[in-house]
């Protein structure tokens, strides 16, 4: 094909999307036309000078970071069935599924929800490519990778690596999907009772046909975060054994979903609870799609994650069934809120290397100056920092990952899953802010073309603002990095300090780690001298030291791993430089503010002089 023509196939199947912006596509044939026809000789002649294009080709074959991982810690056989696997998905990736996803960014869900003839119907309205995108996700066992443990501990591992691959091409598919495995995971932790059987087979099929998804209504008007005392949700029992859910949902995401898990409190027919939250299970629709006494009163308007349908709904009567202990509703429901916490982490990670991806082929291409971007020092500098960053998040997912592995087929340690524990909701708020910074930066490294609309840069934007946010803000996650700790009495502080230690003590020889290695024991020192500190000054200072004590463990144990990646024997000197450059950072920001004195001074603040805008006295 002519180069220009090249531009008019809707959308582009290989870099950042080309075609025209949400819901004003230019048809191909006009398109073509006044290429071939409407356009001066001259122009045309200029137009086909344009080669600045991102071209992104097989992203897995293109990602010598993920492949070097997966060299260096799966067992042969099991790599060599996973390498085929990831890169025959890879070309699935750039041949078929990017535009499906573009295509669902193109055409949101819209709610009809009266019919003809004024019945009220409440159909959420989904494109043919969101719908294929589910078909997609069976066939690639997207989530039944997991479960069926065909690698045994391994199995984890490939599909998040799949998850990682699909995430910023599943036009917002990955959100259903990360509900669909936290949902599994509860049916399975509960020991796969009868009655829930046959949904634990849907969710984690691999036939298009029968693969259901799920989601999780957790959310309501008066608490987000603080769910226990937000929700006003109650339950009534039946006759039968089931129960009857009255309430309001406030953000139902993937609400086109087959089923989902929600809390509610038990009351009697006075009305009286027994206190405490239970966790139900629900289908949304009954055989032939109707709703199950459930309303949608909207779809939210939100900033990113348009392509999935957030929605408000009314239940009225929703016949659920009782999943927990009575009252155990939240403990329950954590299950699934450490795994989709996971697909927070795997979505963060795979919107760095995306944009990243997409910025450094532009560097490749655009001239400035008299010379390519890549030829600029200040340039591949912002570049390379964002390597780093990405890397060393890559790094901790897959660690985290990896223990899962391990824990759900019964091979983890007792310290590997303090471990997990603490992880996880460290990994979700760092990666989370990560996300944000490395794909505004990455923007900006196209100029104003990354603001443009129709670049699809600013979806990657979007929809990753989100990521601090959804399961759980950064505050919260903090408080629950905490939690981890103080349940364990103090158990998984020592397994992580542990963990860390062996990591260092193993790379202490390398050549050339010396000094990140240093540093890293000093921060390990630091944390160790901030912990005896903060014992004696009390819950206040504590809570103030959650967020940077979250962030200090995240870049020690970060750190820690890419030290380990770079002590491998057939390590690079770019994998070392990555480990140096990550550890020359403040890899221990909570002893830093307490040293200075940063939490006492905010706690002099707290009598709300800075929140209510008067002036400190
Ligand atoms: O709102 C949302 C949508 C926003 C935007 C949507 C747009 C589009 C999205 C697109 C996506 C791609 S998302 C929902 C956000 N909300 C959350 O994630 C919840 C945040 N809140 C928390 O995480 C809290 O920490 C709670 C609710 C989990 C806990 O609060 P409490 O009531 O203070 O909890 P307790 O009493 O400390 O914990 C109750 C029990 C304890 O166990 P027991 O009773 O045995 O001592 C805890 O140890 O639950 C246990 N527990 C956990 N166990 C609590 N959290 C965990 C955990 N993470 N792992 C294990």
């Amino acid at each position: 094909l002519p180069r220009a023509w090249a531009r008019c196939q809707p959308p582009s199947d290989r870099g950042v999307s080309t075609s025209a912006g949400q819901g004003q596509r230019v048809g191909a044939r006009e398109e073509r036309v006044s290429g071939e026809l409407g356009t001066p000789r001259a122009r045309r002649g200029m137009e086909t000078l344009f080669r600045e294009q991102p071209e992104t080709g097989n992203q897995y074959l293109e990602d010598a970071w993920l492949r070097s991982y997966l060299r260096t810690h799966l067992p042969a056989k099991v790599l060599q069935e996973v390498d085929r696997d990831l890169e025959r998905f890879g070309h699935r990736l750039l041949t078929q599924i990017r535009a499906l996803g573009w295509e669902c960014e193109l055409n949101p869900p819209v709610l009809r929800q009266y019919d003809a003839w004024g019945r009220r119907v409440d159909h959420i309205i989904t494109c043919s490519a969101w719908r294929r995108m589910k078909e997609i996700a069976a066939e690639e066992g997207l989530v039944a990778e997991a479960y069926e443990r065909k690698y045994s501990n391994w199995s984890r591992l490939h599909q998040a690596v799949k998850l990682y691959l699909f995430s910023s091409s599943s036009g917002g598919f990955n959100c259903p999907l990360a509900m669909t495995d936290g949902a599994a995971k509860v049916i399975e932790s509960l020991g796969t009772p009868g009655s829930l059987k046959n949904a634990f087979g849907h969710l984690t099929s691999r036939d298009p046909k029968k693969f259901w998804t799920s989601g999780q209504w957790m959310t309501e008007r008066r608490g987000g975060s603080d769910v226990a005392n937000g929700t006003e949700t109650v339950a009534r029992k039946q006759p039968d054994g089931t129960y009857h859910l009255y309430g309001f949902k406030w953000f139902t995401s993937a609400a086109d979903s087959d089923v989902t898990l929600t809390l509610a409190r038990v009351v009697d027919a006075e009305g009286q609870g027994s206190g405490g939250l239970s966790l139900f299970f629900l289908k949304v629709r009954d055989e032939e799609g109707k709703l199950n006494n459930i309303q949608v009163q909207r779809l939210k308007d939100k900033l990113g994650t348009r392509q999935m349908a957030t929605a408000e709904l009314w239940l009225d009567g929703a016949k659920a069934e009782l999943i927990s202990a009575e009252g155990r509703g939240v403990a329950s429901i954590s299950n699934m809120l450490n795994i989709t916490r996971i697909h927070n982490v795997i979505g963060a990670v795979a919107s760095m290397r995306r944009m990243l991806s997409l910025s450094r082929e532009y560097a490749r291409r655009r001239v400035a100056f008299g010379k390519l971007l890549k030829d600029h020092p200040l340039h591949v500098q912002t570049l390379a920092r964002m390597e780093v960053q990405t890397r060393g998040a890559f790094l901790l997912l897959m660690d985290i990952v990896r223990l899962l592995g391990l824990t759900e087929t019964n091979m983890a340690s007792e310290q590997d899953q303090l471990l997990l524990r603490v992880l996880v909701p460290a990994a979700k708020l760092y990666t989370g802010k990560q996300a944000s910074a490395v794909v505004i930066e990455a923007m900006e490294s196209f100029g104003g073309q990354g603001y443009m609309e129709d670049t699809g840069l600013p979806v990657i934007v979007r929809d990753a603002l989100v990521l601090s946010i959804w399961e759980g803000t950064t505050n919260i996650l903090s408080l629950d990095v905490l939690r981890s700790l103080s349940k364990s009495q103090g158990q998984a502080m020592a397994a992580f300090l542990s963990s860390v230690q062996r990591k260092l003590d193993l790379a202490s020889s390398t050549g050339g780690l010396e000094p990140a290695v240093r540093q890293t024991r000093a921060a390990l020192g630091r944390l160790e001298q901030f912990m005896r500190a903060a014992g004696s000054k009390g819950a206040l200072t504590m809570e103030l030291a959650a967020r940077d004590f979250s962030y200090t463990l995240a870049r020690i144990y970060t750190g820690a791993l890419l030290i380990e990646h770079a002590a491998r024997p057939d390590a690079s000197s770019t994998d070392i430089a990555t480990a140096r450059r990550w550890c020359s950072q403040e890899l221990c920001p909570v002893a830093l503010e307490l040293d200075n004195g940063s939490y006492e001074a905010e706690a002099a603040l707290l009598d709300g002089a800075l929140v209510d805008g008067g002036s400190p006295a």
